[in-house]
């Protein structure tokens, strides 16, 4: 399997370029935030919970996060995935070791690590402007600002991990989405089977 973590501070493209990934390679996507959105939507315990973090800026607990991963990671699987993109997971080191132990057990590794590297007045700008087109509750100045800071202090020092096992690929995240797409094309390329 393919197995691609999408990696960058909130508003980096991790979403958007998703997209662009899951039709180019045929993936399965799982993006811990759409699932914690959803559960919020559909108002359950686990929406509830995570309402809390997210409307803070903040990160909702690993145990939380770990245990559902898993569950639509066997879900995708089980669906005959020929590899899956992993966006906005892991967020902090013990996720990323989560990770590593729940694909090993499943016979499976991580293919490739793409790091979009955003600069901070950019990602404030495409993120309130997300805000005002969309209206998420966490798209906004004070939310944003925290959870910039969420991201250097507990999810940035995960590069050092995956730059350890030679996983990391820096992409220059600035630009248009199709030009952005084309390096991160370049980069899957080389790590494909
Ligand atoms: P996410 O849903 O992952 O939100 P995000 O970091 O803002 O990224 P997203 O993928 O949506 O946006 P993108 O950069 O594509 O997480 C939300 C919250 O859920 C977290 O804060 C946390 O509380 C919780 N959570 C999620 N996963 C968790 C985990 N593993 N552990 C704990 N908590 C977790 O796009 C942003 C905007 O930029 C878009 O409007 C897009 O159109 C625009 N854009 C993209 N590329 C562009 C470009 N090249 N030029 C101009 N604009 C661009």
């Amino acid at each position: 399997m393919l197995n691609i973590v999408i990696f960058g501070a909130p508003g980096s493209g991790k979403g958007t370029q998703s997209e662009n990934l899951i039709k180019k390679y045929n993936l399965a996507h799982i993006s811990t935030g759409d699932v914690l959105r959803a559960e919020m939507k559909n108002g359950t315990e686990l929406g509830k919970l995570a309402e809390g973090y997210i409307s803070k800026g903040q990160l909702v607990p690993d145990e939380v996060v770990i245990d559902m991963l898993a569950k639509v990671l066997d879900e995708k699987i089980k669906a005959g995935a020929s590899g899956v993109i992993f966006d906005g997971f892991p967020r902090t080191i013990p996720q990323g070791e989560a990770l590593d132990k729940m694909l090993e057990a499943r016979g499976e590794e991580v293919s490739a690590v793409v790091s979009l590297d955003v600069e901070e007045e950019e990602l404030i700008e495409r993120l309130l402007k997300r805000g005002q087109e969309l209206g998420r509750s966490d798209d906004n100045y004070d939310t944003i600002k925290a959870r910039l800071e969420v991201y250097n202090n507990q999810t940035s020092p995960l590069k050092e991990h995956y730059k350890k096992n030679e996983k990391l690929h820096a992409i220059h995240g600035m630009g248009k989405v199709e030009e952005i797409f084309d390096r991160i094309a370049e980069a899957i390329e080389k790590v494909k089977k």
